[in-house]
């Protein structure tokens, strides 16, 4: 098996009803954070996914690591940080009822509590600290959430570069998250450094000015493979010079949250076992539509010999 170290913050996140949230008075908790959502995601698919970061010496902190670590991930690395508490987003739910802050039904708003919480504080020690695991490992995975965090988680994750395994890096352009530095310039770099990059057309858009498949490769040489999801439609890999464009699958979207990290998780997967593009990208669209049809970040997958069933189905199959 395969070993990957996920680096990144971890949320509570808070799932609202239906409706205005001001009116709404139970909350769903469940465990969410880009990084997180990936390893989980390794972990289903038989990879031995570690989940580094740092959580609050708190009930929610202990939630999110004991969370990871029923789904298999290991957790052994995570750091208590004492003197800070762990993240957390709300997630509204529109329900269209015309009430003026309601979202029309089956849309969704996230909301951060997350300024100066405990994974803000990922540094370079703690890469440092984690030596002997990330040595170790076969891939290494952040995501530009990581990046906006904080300048030291910055360099924390600017510092994994030195890990011998594989770099890969989602673009999860956060916007609101950037408040000191400017994001096409770093996340810029984080493609360049990296051997595996995945972003979405429409981000890679809004941080680089073009999200046409080609001409990112052109801008972006360096990564062997780069992934481009168009909103989830086609998703277009290259390996090298070599191109592949790969549909997803027709499904009814519950909800789009957590769809990117199940997608990374089970290309990453397939990258790692050695599937060619379009296998690794067909396993990356069947974890997402894991998670594009539950209101979680979560993903819930079929077992691995059925998904491996579908990943290597015919063409006309597949559509
Ligand atoms: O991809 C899902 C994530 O966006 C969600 O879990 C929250 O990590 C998160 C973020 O920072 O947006």
């Amino acid at each position: 098996t395969s070993r990957v170290v996920c680096v990144g913050e971890g949320l509570v996140v808070m799932v609202a009803q239906p409706g205005p949230l001001e009116h709404s008075d139970t909350f769903e908790r469940s465990a969410g954070g880009a990084e997180a959502n990936v390893a989980r995601v390794l972990a289903q698919l038989d990879v031995e996914a570690f989940w580094l970061s740092r959580v609050g010496d708190d009930g929610f902190g202990r939630y999110l690591t004991e969370t990871l670590r029923t789904s298999g991930v290991d957790t052994s690395a995570v750091i208590v940080d004492e003197t800070r508490t762990t993240g957390m987003y709300v997630k509204e739910r529109g329900s269209g009822s015309g009430h003026a802050s309601d979202l029309p039904a089956g849309e969704s708003r996230m909301t951060y509590f997350r300024s100066g919480s405990a994974a803000s504080a990922l540094c370079v020690d703690d890469i440092v600290g984690a030596t002997s695991i990330l040595a170790a490992a076969d891939l290494v995975h952040v995501s530009g959430i990581t990046l906006a965090l904080s300048d030291t988680a910055r360099e924390a994750a600017a510092a994994l570069a030195s890990s011998p395994g594989l770099l890969s890096f989602d673009l999860n352009h956060r916007p609101r998250l950037w408040t000191t530095g400017s994001a096409d310039v770093v996340l810029g770099e984080q493609v360049r450094r990296s051997d595996i990059a995945l972003m979405g057309a429409d981000e890679a858009h809004a941080v680089f000015g073009t999200g046409d498949p080609d001409a990112l490769r052109v801008l972006f040489p360096e990564p062997r493979r780069l992934v481009i999801k168009n909103d989830a439609h086609v998703v277009v890999g290259f390996d090298g010079a070599e191109r592949v464009d790969v549909p997803a699958l027709r499904l009814s979207v519950v909800e789009k949250i957590g769809a990117g990290d199940a997608f990374a998780g089970g290309y990453l997967a397939g990258v790692l076992r050695g599937d060619d593009q379009q296998r690794a990208i067909r396993l990356g669209h069947l974890c997402a539509a894991g998670a594009l049809t539950a209101h979680g970040d979560a993903a819930h997958l079929l077992p691995l010999h059925r998904l491996d069933t579908l990943v290597t189905s015919s063409d006309e199959e597949w559509s």
